[in-house]
Order: C-alpha cells, then sequence, then structure tokens
C-alpha cells in the first residue's frame, strides 16, 4: 500500500513544549521501517513547516492564533498532496491542533469522509467554550459547517480555513473528560460520541460497530481517524500532555485499529499528542512504542501475523 507520511511539528495548540519534536521521535523509534517491513511503500514528505510568528498576541482567550493557523495552511497543502500522490497518509504530531490542516487537505480529496476522533478529549471547544484557550482543545469547532455561527473571526490566516464537514461525518470513541461547552455541542447536535461509559457497556466491538455505522452508514466512505495518543489508558501512553486515567486499553486501540484496516476505506491516520519531553525515558519510549504499534496496525499489521505473498515454507 503506498502511503505519505507528513510530520506536522506544532506545540503552539498547548502550554507544554516538547510535541514539535513527536514527529522525529516516531521517526527515531523505527516507524518508517516497521511501515516498510509490512509491506507499505512510504513517501516521506517531511515535516510542515511552522516557522516562527513574532507577534502573536492572544486573540481574547486563544494562544499563538497566527502560530497554528499558518502551520494548518501548510500542512492542509501536503497533507492534501500526499492523499492525491500516494492515496493514503499518516500524519504524526504534534499536538492536535493538527487536525485542522490534516482534516482541511483530506476534504479538498474526499470531502465525504467519515471521521473517527479517538481521544479521552472531545476538542469540539469553540473559542468562546474554552477555559484554557489551547486550540487543541478546538480544532472540531473549526472543521465543523454547523458550528461556524458559534466561532469569532480570528486574524492571520484563519480567513483562509473553512469548516469543511458536518457534524454527522464525526464520531468519537474514548471520551472521558469533556467540558460543558462540548456537552452542550454534541446534545445539541445529537453528535455521535461514545465515551469510556459506552466501552464499558457495550464492549468496544459493538462501540466501533455502533460508531461506524454512524458515520459510514452504507459502508463507502473513505474514513480518517485522528488518534490522540491519550485516548489509551496513560500506562501505554504517558508522555502526553493531558493524560486521563481510566483509556483505551492496547487490546482496544489494537482492535479498533484493525478492524478500521479491515474495511479497506482507511483513507488518512493521525497520530497526535506524542510529547518526548514529558516523563521518564521509559515512559517516552513507551509511549513512542504505543503509537507505532497501533500506527501499524491501522496500516495493515495484525495481530493474527502477517506473511508476505512471496513466502513459501522452506
Ligand atoms: C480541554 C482539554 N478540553 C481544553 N483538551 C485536550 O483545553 O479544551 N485536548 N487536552 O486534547
Ligand atoms: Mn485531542
Ligand atoms: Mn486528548
Ligand atoms: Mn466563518
Amino acid at each position: 500500500k503506498q502511503l505519505g507520511l507528513v510530520g506536522v511539528p506544532v506545540s503552539k495548540g498547548q502550554k507544554k513544549d516538547g510535541t514539535e519534536k513527536g514527529p522525529a521521535s516516531l521517526r527515531d523509534g523505527g516507524l518508517v521501517e516497521r511501515l516498510t517491513d509490512i509491506g507499505c511503500d512510504v513517501k516521506d514528505y517531511g515535516d510542515a513547516d511552522f516557522g516562527e510568528v513574532n507577534e502573536d498576541q492572544c486573540y481574547d482567550n486563544v494562544k499563538n492564533p497566527r502560530s497554528v493557523a499558518q502551520g494548518t495552511l501548510k500542512t492542509a497543502d501536503m497533507v492534501e498532496q500526499a492523499l492525491r500522490t500516494e492515496g493514503h497518509c499518516l500524519a504524526i504530531g504534534g499536538d492536535h491542533s493538527m487536525a485542522i490542516g490534516t482534516i482541511m487537505g483530506h476534504a479538498r480529496v474526499n470531502p465525504d469522509m467519515a471521521v473517527l476522533w479517538i481521544d479521552a478529549h472531545a476538542d469540539i471547544n469553540t473559542p468562546l467554550t474554552s477555559d484554557s484557550g489551547n486550540i487543541h482543545g478546538m480544532p472540531l469547532s473549526f472543521l465543523a459547517k454547523e458550528l461556524d455561527q458559534y466561532v469569532p473571526h480570528m486574524p492571520g490566516g484563519w480567513e483562509d480555513i473553512q469548516a469543511c464537514i458536518s457534524v454527522e461525518q464525526i464520531a468519537w470513541i474514548g471520551l472521558r473528560d469533556v467540558d460543558p461547552g462540548e456537552r452542550k455541542i454534541i446534545e445539541k447536535y445529537d453528535m455521535n460520541a461514545f465515551s469510556m461509559q459506552e466501552v464499558d457497556r457495550y464492549g468496544i466491538r459493538e462501540v466501533l460497530e455502533k460508531a461506524i455505522k454512524a458515520v459510514d452508514p452504507d459502508g463507502d466512505k473513505p474514513i480518517h481517524v485522528s488518534f490522540d495518543v491519550d485516548a489509551m489508558d496513560p500506562a501505554h501512553t504517558p508522555s502526553t500532555g493531558t493524560p486521563v486515567s481510566g483509556g483505551l486499553s492496547v487490546r482496544e486501540m489494537s482492535y479498533i485499529a484493525e478492524e478500521v484496516a479491515d474495511t479497506g476505506r482507511l483513507a488518512m491516520v493521525d497520530v497526535a499528542e506524542v510529547n518526548p519531553n514529558l516523563g521518564s525515558k521509559q515512559d517516552v519510549d513507551n509511549t513512542v512504542k504505543s503509537a507505532i504499534d497501533i500506527a501499524a496496525r491501522f496500516f495493515g499489521n495484525r495481530r493474527q501475523g502477517l506473511c508476505p505473498p512471496d513466502y513459501d515454507i522452506p
């Protein structure tokens, strides 16, 4: 399978330095080799250039709006090119504000995509509902057309960032830290939100089936997975900025990845919020390993094992 790899070294969508080194930590951890070993033909497009914006005052409560917008536009262009050329794309972040650019770029190619947002957090605060002012908690509010009316028009590149998907195209799995404004939005638009309570009630198999049915009822849509590593339990992904206990296990996350891969419709995956500045060396190694393991499962690595087509029993 041909796969474009795009690094999105953004950290200004939240307050902890380090996520800008996420792409390098995943590459150094052997991501490309792992993907190549399972039969992917990986073309590395390098990192989106987030540069430096000199004057980037807050807009209202929103932190670093210009830096994030400018990197977002570059990310969108690279993702669009990778998808048009390779057909599949893996974007490695970077904090989760990366997904504004990846979904924007993806929407230019597949506007009807189904989005599976796998995260402890809903990331659908608007600049006005957000307490933190961190853009990584807001990406879906910029992407969902229905929310345009609630999103103030910010300066510094945001003019060129247009909502490109509908609330109906989004389903969450793994939620366990949702803000009041986010909950209100989920209820108002009757959105497809599967928290850890649903995972406990139905099990991962039924939750995943319901989530996919919700965003892709006829089974014919290209799928975009936006995977925040904090969706998993901090036991497996400790080096992340906003860990929340009680997350998805390795088995639950592996199951999601294998089943989504099995649909044959996976177009793109984001891996967000790996922060190699946080925790011990062991924590960082575990986080990078978990992220690579799951990324590889989305692109064909299976727990049942793989055998190259030309292999014969010696
Ligand atoms: C919180 C935390 N909802 C916020 N969001 C996080 O800042 O808006 N997203 N951590 O990944
Ligand atoms: Mn997130
Ligand atoms: Mn999160
Ligand atoms: Mn607008």
